[in-house]
């Protein structure tokens, strides 16, 4: 990551016809101070200034560390108008790395880790490579010294400060300067700034001394003497390390239930030494705000500076965003040390602002804003960004016919299903994290129609790349805080370490529009009110104090100050309100009738949909499946290749889950049977994701068509994040994109039950009804096609189209219904057993849903069902490859797999119901016909058996 701010040295003059303010001072930027006196009452036309050449642009612009090191050169060497007031460069790039005892010495990038620099000098295997997560373990035990030599390129003594910037340490490391502490680190989501003016030189030798992150948090677990701070330790199962809660670090790299233990030690983003006289812009944030009174859209920007100039000194800041003809000027003032200058920018009202609006509901706009200040003495800072204009709100209100509250978000006034995911680190490693990766994650997510993720807190608050995205994709982020499946310290110096923390964190995303919500915690909140760490009723006090400490007097009264524009719960599950009313841990967060739920059942059948909660908004659920077997052929060798390996246990972190996955499929399915053992373990990888398909589209299927009833008191359900998007490594998980982004078969079916419209079908008491759920803001007048097959037939033994129904906008209504008897009846020989019945919604060519189906008996159960031979002929189509299948019988979860050829396909794990069918591949690199047709495996159900 590079600095996006550059404080140049070239003077400007102010155009004249500028409109003078009152003084803007440090304490007058604080929260809540948005006094009309500090703003314009005009907006008087103005030039746009000059920009500076080379100026490095806002989020958009993704920015060279070369380029950047070049021109902070010039910077500082150029004469200019005046002195130079400002110069920097990066410390990336090659460092020395060093163990503890001097016997591993190595050369390694920055940013980066330590592991990945010994398998980048081929000194470990892949980390991810079969038992080496628990071989490599000593690597994370060591204590490591990363270290530096530099010269410094411009002449700091004619500056008047010189700071060294952390934008990331993993974790606990001291900073040594030419032999001199300079600072500490203890906190990886933390920004950290140290004043080095006294101890720079021309030549320097930079040290950071770190202490294995498993060694400090057992030592601060055991200098917690008065209270235990569970858990102590992971599940054995998992394979990880103890007391993450008592370290400030992603908190699944010390083991989780779908992750390894990889408590990484380095310096995992940027560094950098940057020089200035007179101030320095810390931070840049801008949030809009409509005034719905006047009918105006303003834009709330504040400037941090860090002053040292010893005298006030005062300047002009233009503001423009020419597309939305909106320019202002304003004096201000900047006071001696910390000093924080907001604006209120008044977005002209003669022109429209097209709003920014979630993937599927509009487009994400957005407006170039330039913004220079011009300071006293020729300093001048200019920064380009791009701007965003929508509303939140969290509306929780009465629902009439239900007690509780609702729980639904309103964008831009409009009320917005939840679709999605939730999102986990895409790497132990972070420095594989590439922008590609990202994009490549990020786009599938709005390829199966996903509006959503939240980024969980057992993770780490992404990097600016990932919301940069995730704004241009339109998807929504509900951003937990660091915190999961714990309770937390509260002394001093955690406590400060965390505001530090959320502070930098607030400041460094809140300009994102995609964020919709701050969230405290991953269901610490649930943790208390049902005594997951049986707790003595003795002591609980003190935990609901420290619970409340945390989230509530800190982190919440920072959210408060330092960004209006969002709600903020204490954590999810919550009841919101309802928790808030209870002392903040309710007794039942997971509460179907306030705020979200968390749902995990792998006994019950998931066929039979009565055992959801309808709730009013559903954050996590899901069932585990494994990977392919292209993905674990990567990581695995060939004596590991059966479902009871000690590979396929060692993999699975979640208790029994392995079993669980074969239990839940026995519901409905035979278990795959084979002599051959590879197939035989290919066939089950391949039946665990037909039965996390099925699962979690019967779940989901359910939470979308209780969005707009309330039964027996419970529904409005206004969201639904499957747990979970994305794999951090190959291994059996919640997950519907596995390790490096191949798609599983669920991925394929939430394009499906996520579709903008859909016709869900379900039994209840042997009736058989069909909703429409269509989140498209219009009505529609739409024919629902219902058609019934044989199971040994290609041609369907009854079909029957409606008359036009209104599909409603924003809604989940009943369409059709039909006792299952009459419509087996009505279709000559049918039975539950011998088939099966599918159905879509058409308005004419233009508007059409998937075509989604019902199945009236298990898969073990029926009749007729036979193995079908489908062949795929592969043409190349520009850049896109056509399969044309030909089925000789009707086949369910028909599969393509091309192995590891990356990309995906149009569709896959479909019901095959006619002759032929043309589905479309779209790869993600290049390939051939020929390397597609030597990868294809293509099975269906009944191949397994
Ligand atoms: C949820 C998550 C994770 C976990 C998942 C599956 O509760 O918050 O902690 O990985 O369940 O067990």
């Amino acid at each position: 990551m590079c600095p996006r701010l550059l404080c140049a040295a070239q003077k400007k003059t102010l155009k004249s016809g500028s409109v003078a303010l009152a003084q803007l001072t440090s304490g007058a930027g604080r929260e809540g101070s948005w006094d009309s006196r500090w703003f314009p009452t005009a907006q008087p036309p103005l030039q746009p200034a000059a920009r500076v050449p080379g100026m490095v642009p806002g989020p958009q612009a993704s920015c060279q560390c070369f380029l950047l090191l070049l021109l902070l050169l010039l910077a500082a060497a150029s004469p200019g108008p005046g002195r130079p007031r400002s110069a920097g460069f990066s410390l990336a790039g090659s460092w020395l790395l060093r163990s503890q005892d001097g016997s591993v010495a190595l050369e390694g990038p920055v940013p980066g880790c330590v592991h990945s620099a010994l398998l980048q000098r081929g000194l470990i295997q892949d980390p991810y490579y079969r038992f080496n997560d628990l071989n490599y373990s000593w690597i994370s035990l060591d204590n490591w010294t990363y270290s530096k030599e530099f010269r410094t390129p411009f002449d700091f003594r004619k500056l008047q400060k010189v700071n060294l910037i952390f934008e990331g340490v993993d974790t606990v490391a001291e900073v040594l300067l030419n032999n001199v502490t300079v600072g500490k680190t203890d906190n990886m989501f933390n920004r950290y700034t140290f004043d080095i003016t006294k101890e720079i030189r021309e030549l320097n030798v930079i040290k950071l001394h770190f202490q294995s992150a498993v060694s400090y948090a057992a030592q601060q677990s055991e200098a917690h003497t008065g209270y235990r701070i569970p858990p102590e330790c992971p599940e054995p199962v998992q394979k990880g390390a103890c007391h993450v809660n008592f370290i400030r670090k992603e908190q699944c790299s010390f083991s989780w239930d779908w992750g390894p233990s990889f408590p990484t030690q380095g310096i995992w983003k940027d560094v950098r030494i940057e020089a200035y006289d007179i101030c320095h812009l810390d931070d840049f944030t801008f949030t809009p705000v409509y005034v719905s009174s006047a009918r105006e859209w303003n834009l709330k920007i504040e400037a941090y500076f860090d002053v040292v100039s010893s005298e006030p000194f005062g300047g002009q800041v233009t503001v423009s965003i020419p597309a939305l003809q909106t320019h202002q000027l304003y004096d201000i003032e900047l006071h001696p040390g910390k000093s924080v200058i907001p604006l209120l920018l008044n977005i002209n009202k003669n022109t429209t602002v097209e709003t920014w609006w979630p993937n599927g509901h509009g487009n994400q706009t957005g407006y170039n804003m330039t913004v220079i200040f011009k300071l006293e003495g020729g300093y001048h800072i200019e920064k380009l960004t791009k701007v965003y204009f929508r509303t939140i709100e969290l509306i929780e209100a009465p629902i009439s016919g239900s007690s509780g509250l609702s729980f639904y978000f309103k964008i831009n006034g409009l009320p917005i299903f939840l679709k999605g995911s939730n999102w986990i680190p895409a790497d132990s490693f972070q420095d594989r994290v590439t922008s590609d990766l990202l994009r490549l994650l990020l786009q599938s997510a709005v390829d199966a129609n996903m509006n959503t993720l939240r980024v969980w807190g057992g993770g780490i608050y992404e990097q600016d790349e990932f919301y940069e995205i995730c704004d241009e994709l339109g998807i929504m982020i509900w951003q937990d805080f660091m915190f999961a499946c714990a309770l937390y310290p509260t002394d001093q110096a955690f406590i400060d370490s965390v505001r530090a923390e959320v502070v930098h964190q607030i400041r460094r995303l809140k300009s994102h529009p995609s964020i919709i919500i701050w969230s405290g915690n991953n269901e610490n909140e649930v943790a208390l009110a049902d005594n997951w760490f049986s707790l003595p009723s003795s002591k609980f006090q003190i935990y609901i104090r420290d619970y409340v400490t945390l989230y509530v007097k800190n982190i919440r009264e920072i959210v408060l100050a330092e960004d209006q524009t969002r709600p903020y719960i204490a954590s999810s599950p919550t009841n919101g309100a309802e928790s808030r009313a209870e002392g903040w841990v309710s007794r039942k967060p997971h509460d179907t009738h306030f705020g979200d739920v968390h749902f995990y059942d792998y006994q019950s059948d998931c066929w039979n949909w009565k055992v959801f909660p309808k709730a009013r908004l559903v954050s996590e659920y899901g069932y585990q499946s494994w990977p392919s077997f292209s993905t674990l052929e990567k990581v695995s060798s060939a004596e590991d290749w059966y479902y009871n390996s000690s590979f396929s246990l060692h993999r699975q972190h979640h208790r029994i889950g392995n079993t669980e996955m074969l239990d839940q499929a026995a519901h409905h399915f035979k278990l795959p049977w084979n002599s051959d053992p590879l197939v035989m373990f290919k066939d089950t990888l391949y039946l665990t994701q037909v039965m996390q398909a099925q699962c979690v589209k019967t779940e989901t299927e359910f939470y979308r068509r209780s969005q707009s009833e309330i039964v027996y008191g419970e529904g409005h359900t206004m969201g639904a994040l499957y747990w979970q998007l994305n794999d951090i490594w190959q291994a059996p998980s919640w997950a519907s994109l596995e390790y490096g982004g191949k798609w599983k078969m669920l991925h394929y079916f939430a394009q499906h039950f996520f579709s903008p419209l859909l016709p869900v079908g379900f039994e209840d008491d042997d009736v058989f009804f069909i909703y429409g759920v269509s989140d498209l803001h219009l009505d529609y007048k739409m024919a629902l096609t219902v058609r019934v097959h044989r199971w040994n037939s290609l041609e369907p033994v009854c079909s029957h189209q409606t008359e036009y129904l209104v599909v409603k906008a924003g809604q989940a209504a009943p369409l059709y219904k039909e006792p299952v008897v009459e419509l087996l009846k009505r279709c000559g020989q049918c039975t539950r057993q011998s088939c099966v019945i599918s159905f879509d919604l058409t308005a004419g060519d233009e508007l059409s849903s998937p075509t989604n189906y019902h199945f009236l008996s298990s898969l073990k159960d029926a009749v007729g069902l036979e193995k079908a031979q489908i062949t795929a002929k592969i043409t190349q189509q520009e850049n896109v490859y056509s399969f044309e299948l030909r089925t000789t019988a009707v086949a369910p979860f028909v599969w393509l797999d091309v192995g590891s050829i990356p990309g995906r396909f149009s569709d896959n794990g479909f019901l095959l119901t006619e002759e032929r069918k043309t589905i479309i591949f779209y790869p993600w690199k290049s390939t051939s016909v020929t390397a597609l047709e030597k990868s294809l495996r293509l099975i269906s159900l009944a191949d397994i058996y």
